[in-house]
């Protein structure tokens, strides 16, 4: 049959950082081949799916990859030759199983979600439609407002800051593409208070700027400074922050050093608490570490119905600990990473799972990227709202970018002559919540 698996190939490819990544590329018997490559991250959660990574010292620092690659063109392979790649649930179960193990350990969790976004594209392809409609049908047309990357620090970048993330997000326009102007024209206009102060716009991981800074309000004030300088209101573009805490977070106590601070889980509530009431701030991602139960229960308790609360280390895109999560009433949104758990149809019952609790979705990429694209087209397909794709100036987040910006443009083309706009953008209207207790809520 055409629509059939005739052949998986792998190659180790480099990310954006210079380490290797895994390429996979799938064949129909009909001739029709689409390929998928993995990222990877650098501040990663506990219970992140396993990256399988060569452990050979002389070669590229131990991180390659050919090991992955080796289970994709033998093992994986072997399973899945002559699976229709229409049956995406069907695929993504033989690979769970065929590894075995809980985390994705035995083929490496990089290898399967190769596997898995490389089958869901090459559907796309059989079928004649763009991923997103296969991915979402005609039940997806809103395009993502971004949190877009602005100051790096935390570990990615050598510069002094603890948080992680400091991003702008356009929330006062009306359409995808003017809303990334927006963030564009604030990019650049720190570039100039940066240079100024003669400070160093050199840029990490993600492409924001690393300055050294003596602490979080300093990078706030400039944020805030160039989003006025740039022409434009707090009431247009708003902060999201990723605190990434779980990297300085030691027995209990949170530690960040550029302030002399030391604080336990009650205090760094309070801390991140004023730093909402002072700042625009309407989405903190990880602001306590993912074993911190307890000052997660603080902050969604203290903070749920101001901003969003995001859990990334926290959920790891896992259907188990979201549902823990949910449970307990921690945070009240989730960062999605197909590669924190391994398979898209893992991904999607994630995504499915916060929908229908309440919880709003980020669909994300990792600090290690590759010029790969999914992500925009899953965030359009199951209409997730926000999405987290780092700086304007890094060729591998501008790819998701523009591939946004074609979605819309097809979105939007398929709508000529009709009333109103094919491709929806909601701005502010993306962080909207309602902040409920799960148990009065007893028919989600
Ligand atoms: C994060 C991500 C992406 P990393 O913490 O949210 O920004 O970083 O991929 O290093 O985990
Ligand atoms: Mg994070």
């Amino acid at each position: 049959m055409q629509d059939e698996i005739k052949n998986i190939n792998a190659r180790q490819i480099l990310d954006s950082r210079g380490n290797p990544t895994i390429s996979v590329e799938i064949e129909l018997n009909s001739g029709l081949m689409a390929s998928a490559s993995v990222p990877s991250g650098a501040s990663t959660g506990i219970n992140e799916a396993y990256e399988l990574r060569d452990n050979e010292k002389t070669v590229y620092m131990g991180r390659g990859v050919l090991g992955a690659v080796k289970n994709v063109k033998e093992k994986i392979s072997k399973a899945l030759i002559g699976t229709s790649i229409l049956e995406q649930r069907k695929i993504d179960e033989i690979l769970i199983e065929q590894d075995g193990t809980q985390n994705k350990k035995n083929l490496g969790a990089n290898a399967i979600l190769g596997v898995s976004l490389a089958s869901a594209r090459l559907a796309s392809k059989f079928l004649n439609i763009p991923l997103y409609k296969y991915l979402g049908g005609i039940y997806g047309n809103i395009l993502p407002t971004p949190m877009v990357n602005i100051i790096n620090g935390g570990v990615h970048a050598d510069n002094s800051l603890e948080f992680q993330e400091f991003m702008i997000t356009p929330t006062g326009f009306d359409s995808f593409h003017s809303g990334l102007r927006m963030a564009v024209e604030t990019f650049f206009s720190l570039k100039k208070i940066l240079k100024k102060e003669n400070m160093i716009t050199s840029v990490g991981d993600e492409g924001g700027f690393a300055p050294n800074l003596n602490s979080a309000k300093e990078a706030l004030d400039l944020t805030v400074e160039a989003i006025n300088k740039a022409g434009y209101s707090t009431e247009d573009i708003k902060i999201c922050l990723d605190v990434a805490s779980s990297e300085f977070y030691n027995d209990g106590i949170y530690e960040i050093k550029s302030e002399n601070l030391k604080l336990n889980s009650l205090e760094m509530a309070k801390y991140l608490q004023n730093l909402v009431e002072d700042y625009p701030i309407i989405s903190i991602e990880d602001p306590m570490a993912e074993c911190d139960f307890e000052g997660w229960k603080i902050i969604t308790d203290n903070l749920s119905s101001k901003c969003l609360l995001v859990g990334d280390d926290l959920f790891t895109t896992n259907v188990k600990l979201l549902t823990d999560g949910i449970k307990n009433n921690l945070a009240n949104a989730i960062l999605i990473k197909p590669n924190q758990i391994g398979t898209l149809t893992e991904t999607l019952d994630c995504i499915k799972l916060a929908k229908m609790n309440g919880y709003k979705t980020i669909i994300s990429h990792r600090s290690g990227e590759t010029e790969d694209t999914f992500i925009s087209d899953l965030a359009v397909g199951v209409n997730s709202g926000l999405i987290k794709t780092g700086s304007i100036t890094r060729s591998e987040r501008n790819a998701k970018y523009n591939r946004l910006l074609e979605i819309e443009g097809e979105l939007n083309k398929e709508f000529q002559g009709c009333r109103g706009d094919g491709a929806k953008y909601l701005g502010l209207g993306s962080y909207k919540k309602r902040y409920f207790k799960l148990n009065s809520c007893s028919n989600y």
